[in-house]
């Protein structure tokens, strides 16, 4: 990621411009000692200028806070939600259940039972009530998602995927090189 990133600040920088006051994509977590794992999809998002918001909001402990966070969502312009939560991660699921806008799940690795408690929460939603579910801490996939969808109606975020598959890709090659000389 480290090699990444600075290539892709010199990519398109002025894509998002115009809509740097306004978030595209909202971020929340359950708690607080979930942002060690939501950060990195965050850091994932500056790199590529996309705007969003941070916030922690509770299925559980805020229950009120996340009706009015996913009922006014998309009137507040978001067009993706990120929600990650461990546990009894019922913030995605519930989340989904109240907003029109894709969302997207991070399983949070809790301390008991290795994450598989918040991935089965997470995953396992009831027809007509999609969460797309990435690997467990993996907020790097879901920004990663957020940022295709974004490129269905922005183009140069479609570009900017693209660089960074090439990228990634040159790197595992220059790998692949150093093992076979
Ligand atoms: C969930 O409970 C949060 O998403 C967090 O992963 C987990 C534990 O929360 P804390 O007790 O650390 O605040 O709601």
């Amino acid at each position: 990621q480290e090699r990444i990133k600075p290539i892709l600040a010199t990519i398109e920088p002025g894509v998002t411009r115009d809509l740097a006051l306004s978030p595209l994509v909202g971020i929340i977590m359950g708690s607080d000692s979930d942002l060690p794992v939501m950060k990195i999809g965050a850091q994932i998002l500056k790199d590529f200028c996309v705007p969003f918001e941070l916030s922690i909001v509770s299925a559980h402990r805020t229950p009120l806070r996340m009706v009015e966070y996913a009922k006014s969502a998309h009137k507040r312009g978001l067009k993706v939600i990120i929600a990650g939560a461990g546990g009894a991660a019922h913030l995605p699921g519930m989340v989904a259940a109240m907003t029109p806008l894709p969302v997207i799940g991070v399983p949070v690795r809790g301390s008991s039972l290795d994450g598989v408690d918040s991935l089965y929460s997470i995953v396992q939603m009831p027809r007509g009530v999609p969460v797309a579910t990435v690997a467990i801490n993996n907020s790097t996939n879901a920004a990663l998602l957020a940022i295709r969808q974004l490129g269905a109606f922005i183009p140069g975020f479609l570009t900017k995927m693209e660089r960074y598959m090439e990228t990634m890709e040159t790197e595992v090659l220059k790998k692949v090189q150093r093992l076979d000389s």
